[in-house]
């Protein structure tokens, strides 16, 4: 079942359900919400201090970074691009026993325009069921060649980042974004100890464990290069308005991107398409 509803003005929620989940994703932003498999809690994170007002990031759940990650090239832009601040259309939908998918577009504006000169068509198709299948595609419908680094930028709840490891990077090499940018490689599964802010170069694979509850969540990518390990921790949690000071302990963010140098070319008329997918109780 599909069931559409107005969490404030302009923040517009479908609600997603069948026998293996429940996931809710706002029209605002394509924004994924929440993800929760039968039996259990939400896979998902979202602040009690996300603003749901169209023009500002919803804090949490799974934010699409796109056109751009992070701060824009001359830093005047929205951070991590304005795909997350757009209104984005269904388009289709598909329900069967144990797996409902949507497919959402957003489209150029007159504001999308002066951000981004560019004509494109975002797709994202959202799978709900024993696992949460993300694809997001980009198409270009310009007759120049456009750059895009993108990210899904999920936030995983977790009972405590002090108990929470990322299993699958052992040996890959990473940017460390925290302070002066250094590059370094990885022994053993990631844990926070303090702000964390690193890129995981390759493309491989994870999983995030969390140790109190025993539930593990693989995070499977395809199309992705780079995986975004980030959790605030202490002064920069806060430091964030739209984010209370103690949920550090109860987030940690694991990002299927392609960022930094990883951007990539999509030609007029091509397109891209990226895949994200969250298995619960799988490494
Ligand atoms: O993905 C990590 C990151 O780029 C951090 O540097 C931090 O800026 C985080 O994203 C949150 O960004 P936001 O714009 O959602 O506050």
């Amino acid at each position: 079942m599909i069931t559409r509803t107005t969490l404030s003005p302009g923040i517009t929620v479908l609600t997603l359900e069948n026998a293996s989940a429940t996931a809710k994703v706002s029209l605002y932003g394509g924004h994924v919400l929440s993800y929760v498999p039968k039996g259990q809690k939400d896979v998902l994170f979202v602040s009690e201090k996300s603003l749901f007002e169209p023009g500002k990031p919803i804090r949490g759940g799974i934010p699409v970074c796109w056109p751009w990650f992070g701060p824009s090239a001359d830093k005047t832009l929205p951070i991590h691009g304005f795909a997350r601040l757009a209104q984005w259309n269904l388009v289709s939908s598909e329900e069967k026993e144990d797996r409902t998918t949507i497919v959402l577009e957003c489209l150029p504006t007159d504001a999308t325009r002066v951000l981004w000169p560019h004509d494109f068509r975002l797709l994202l198709s959202v799978t709900a069921g024993k696992s949460l299948e993300l694809a997001l595609t980009t198409e270009n419908a310009g007759k120049e060649t456009i750059r895009v680094s993108d990210a899904l930028h999920t936030y995983f709840s977790i009972a405590d980042a002090r108990k929470v490891s990322v299993a699958g990077f052992d040996g890959a090499r990473y940017i460390d974004r925290v302070g002066e940018r250094t590059e370094r490689d990885q022994a053993g599964e990631v844990t926070i100890v303090a702000e964390t802010d690193r890129v995981y170069l390759g493309g491989k694979d994870c999983s995030v464990i969390d140790a109190v509850t025993g539930r593990s969540v693989a995070v499977r990518k395809d199309g992705f290069t780079d995986t975004v390990i980030w959790n605030p921790w202490i002064e920069k949690a806060k430091a964030m308005p739209d984010f209370a000071d103690d949920e550090y302990l109860r987030m940690i963010c694991a990002e299927a991107g392609s960022v930094l140098g990883n951007a990539f070319d999509v030609a007029p008329g091509a397109s891209v398409t990226q895949r994200m997918t969250l298995v619960p109780g799988a490494r």
